[in-house]
């Protein structure tokens, strides 16, 4: 118990159940369903499959607290749901330690992260099975073990060979305190995401990853996704879909073209000069001979800025006049070419027509150096917050002037008028850009998958020989990285020196190795087959077990392994290795637990709650239904002592009443509340609303004496409680005498009753938006109107007119529109 807030203070009075009895109870459970392998999962295609997975951990020194495991609890929850409901579940974990944070820390303690990586592994398996979580452990994975990182290899290779992977010396993000270069996911406001360094621009040479191929498909099929709303429109606004027009300009007395990317052609004659990135090709070729001097003073000047600084609208505009002039096509008038480093050379063509009357870094730049502004969009008559201002640019749609043909056209009709025009004359054409990046994917650090390539003066780089995989990452003694650019794994001669797979000449191992991750990318396709030798994944079996169908963990990952992943598998598909085109079909986050100081839970904050120690005091259903009752399963939730206590005083109570000799008939009231409870348990359980159910569970104990319990009842009532708290519910299936596993048995039917409460599955359009709760003798209006009062459905709604009403009875409502 090394950190302060480690430490538990047992808040109940002397429990009733002894603690050696509780741990003894976990214990016991536990061997059992290792011993019978009762949540091994089945390699059968024919059954009815279902796969939820957890975000696997970075199995870090400071091993699992209490808010990591918060989502686990929820997918083992579900994952008993599932099988109790007849499917073959895959719920697996795995160990993802392959990265920076490993490397640092065994850099930190003085060992080498192979072996600490190990020890890590072994402490966090230990926490999780103490917690009883029903992984199927036979399919463990870790990203570090070569026989799984064979696979991440050759998937680069396939890529490689594809196209989708080439080597360039573009500048980058560069983190100078991890010392390695970045992709942009990892930068957050000039600063690095792991370590919040200030990141600077530096040459070296790198290994891309093509994302951007897949930037559209990407985009488009974010909408089929069952996901949170924010998360799709985090990787939409990342991708960055912008939809405007190319026009080329000519340069005045030369035979070069110009092309620039606007979004607003509607705007084309107020442009009054056209900017060329310092870094684009034309920005030497149109300078004249007198303005030479200062253009390459210029363009050296800003090289290593980083595209934050020049992109800031506050930031003071610089630039350089080339001399040189372009010639509008739409009026053919001359406006002057100037380099300025706030275009960005790698976003749309690197070039733009400015318009200083309409957008606002061209008119501080046009207010700078006195270069004329030209209004051609008047406000609309109704847009009040419009006068024409003379202090800044008037940047929003309104009615062409000074346009001559198109003189009085909305800015939205004009923008393609414009461009069609333009076709025709064959200058300007419709297009669309991204925002996305190529992902800068090579690490100049030891602790990561080595990047399975060969430099070979005769053939260039080679690929390695699939035969040859995986190529193992070498053991050295210093691994620190060097800061010079080079991963430490230039040292290793031995290793480097090789022989190229092509010609068998002399050949360099590229040195540089993948980012942390490269591992996670296509991790969930190993579960299915684990011990395949000979692809990286079954056919059949994936076949059978994909796509993933609910994924859960933290928001943190929305654009970065969640892209990434989709990135991979996307290729994976097209490629023809995997059937389906999204990994992942539902995903729901896990709103973090907060520590009682309100902070965020950090081993340097002193503030950390070790789940060992609660597992000991109060046992491990206890946590699991205190972490499922803290909340709203989404949001943020503040740890408290007290919370837990009630769940364990809860639990000892039903462990109480089954010590009793059940009642031999039913009682008609009791009958009806259980009804209630095992269809509201789980009509809730896939909605995630688990502090409702444990909630409804407790109320259920309050209200019905549960030593009253028929033999039947008890049955079924410990059948709905068993997925929360498995060990004391598989416990007490014992001691009433049944056989098995609980967790194997069958979910209970209710009996509805007219007053029997149910639970609807309230869809719009097919997709699931909600649940209410209603009486089973109330009618397809009733229902209906208590939907229509939920926000979510209202949203989801919105505008559309509803066509009809779909009603099925006690089930579900989708609202057809
Ligand atoms: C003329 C214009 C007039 C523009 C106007 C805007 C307003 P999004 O929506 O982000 O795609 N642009 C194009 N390429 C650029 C680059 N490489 N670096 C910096 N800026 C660039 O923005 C598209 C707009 O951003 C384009 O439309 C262009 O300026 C600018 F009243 O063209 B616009
Ligand atoms: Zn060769």
């Amino acid at each position: 118990m090394a950190c302060r807030g480690s430490q538990v203070q047992i808040l109940s009075g002397p429990p009733r159940i002894f603690m050696k009895d509780i741990l003894e109870i976990d214990r016991e459970a536990q061997r059992f369903w290792e011993e019978n392998g009762t949540f091994r999962t089945k390699n059968d295609p024919k059954s009815k499959k279902f796969y939820v997975l957890d975000m696997f951990p970075y199995p870090s020194g400071d091993g699992l607290h209490v808010g990591h495991i918060k989502g686990y609890f929820a997918s083992d929850i579900i994952a008993h749901y599932k099988r109790m409901n007849g499917f073959n579940v895959l719920h697996p974990m795995g160990w993802d330690a392959f990265g920076l944070p490993a490397e640092n820390y065994a850099i930190k303690i003085g060992k080498k992260p192979e072996q600490t990586v190990g020890q890590n592994i072994s402490n966090f398996k230990d926490q999780m099975r103490s917690l009883g979580f029903s992984y199927d452990w036979s399919r463990e994975i870790n990203t570090t073990d070569p026989d799984y990182y064979r696979w991440t290899q050759w998937i680069f290779i396939k890529m490689f060979e594809a196209g989708l992977a080439y080597e360039t010396m573009a500048p980058i993000n560069f983190c100078p305190s991890c010392k390695t270069g970045l992709a942009n996911e990892e930068v957050e406001a000039g600063r690095c995401l792991r370590c919040q360094s200030e990141v600077v621009r530096r040459e070296i040479r790198q290994w891309i990853l093509k994302i951007t191929k897949y930037a559209e498909k990407l985009y488009n099929s974010i909408e089929n996704l069952d996901w949170p709303e924010p998360i799709k429109e985090m990787q939409k606004n990342w991708i960055g879909k912008s939809e405007g027009s190319e026009i080329e300009f000519t340069v005045k007395g030369q035979s070069e073209k110009i092309r620039v990317f606007t979004t607003r052609a509607d705007t084309l004659f107020g442009a009054t000069y056209v900017v060329l990135a310092p870094e684009h090709l034309l920005a030497d070729k149109v300078t004249s001979v007198s303005q030479k001097a200062l253009v390459k003073k210029y363009i050296e000047s800003v090289k290593n800025k980083t595209d934050l600084e020049r992109g800031e609208l506050e930031k003071e505009k610089t630039g350089v006049f080339s001399g040189s002039y372009a010639i509008n096509p739409i009026n053919n008038k001359e406006i002057p070419i100037w380099i300025a480093d706030y275009v960005l050379s790698n976003y749309g063509t690197g070039a733009v027509m400015a318009v200083p009357a309409h957008d606002e870094r061209d008119w501080d730049f046009a207010k700078k150096f006195k270069l004329p502004i030209e209004p051609v969009i008047e406000p609309n008559k109704l847009n009040k917050n419009a006068g024409n201002n003379p202090n800044c640019a008037f940047i929003e749609y309104g009615t062409l002037v000074n346009s001559d043909e198109f003189n009085g056209l909305s800015s939205e009709i004009a923008k393609k008028k414009i461009t069609e025009k333009l076709k025709v004359s064959c200058h300007g054409d419709f297009t669309i850009n991204y925002k996305l990046r190529d992902w800068v994917f090579s690490r100049q650090r030891y602790w990561g998958e080595p990047i399975p390539l060969v430099h070979c003066e005769k053939c260039g780089v080679v690929a390695v020989n699939e035969k040859d995989l995986p190529v193992k990452l070498p053991e050295i003694d210093k691994y620190e990285p060097t800061g010079t650019g080079e991963s430490p794994l230039t040292t290793v001669s031995a290793w480097v020196n090789t022989t190229c797979p092509k010609c068998g000449g002399k050949g360099r191992r590229e040195t540089n190795t993948m980012p942390q991750w490269a591992g996670s990318c296509w991790y969930y396709l190993r579960y299915i087959s684990p011990g395949e030798k000979k692809r990286l994944v079954n056919e059949h079996l994936e076949k059978s077990f994909m796509p993933v169908d609910l994924y859960i963990g933290g928001a943190e990952h929305a654009v970065l392994h969640l892209l990434y992943a989709r990135f991979w598998h996307k290729f994976l598909y097209d490629e023809g290795y995997v059937s389906t085109d999204e990994p992942f079909k539902k995903l729901q986050n896990v709103g973090l637990i907060l520590a009682p100081d309100r902070q965020k839970m950090s081993k340097s904050r002193g503030n950390v709650i070790n789940p060992n120690d609660l597992v000991n005091a109060y046992g491990s259903d206890a946590l699991r239904l205190y972490e499922m009752f803290i909340g709203p399963f989404n949001q943020p939730a503040i740890w408290s002592e007290k919370g837990i206590s009630g769940t364990k005083k809860f639990l000892d109570k039903v462990i109480e009443s089954c010590e009793s000799d059940a009642k031999e008939s039913e009682d008609d009231t009791v009958e009806a509340k259980l009804n209630d409870l095992i269809r509201s348990v789980g009509g809730k359980i896939e909605t995630f609303q688990f502090n409702t159910i444990v909630s409804d569970f407790m109320k259920f104990s309050n209200q019905i004496d549960m030593a009253k319990l028929s033999k039947s009842q008890r049955e079924r009532f410990l059948k709905i409680l068993s997925p929360f708290a498995p060990h004391v519910c598989e416990h007490l299936w014992r001691k009433i005498n049944k056989e098995g596993s609980i967790l194997s048995s069958a979910w209970p039917d209710s009996k509805i009753s007219e007053t029997s409460t149910v639970v609807y599955v309230i869809q719009v359009a097919g997709k699931k938006k909600g649940v209410v709760e209603a009486n089973s003798n109330e009618s397809e209006q009733d229902v209906t109107k208590k939907a229509l009062l939920v926000t979510n459905i209202k949203n989801a709604i919105n505008d559309n007119k509803i066509k009809r009403v779909v009603f099925v009875k006690d089930k579900l409502l989708n609202f057809v529109v």
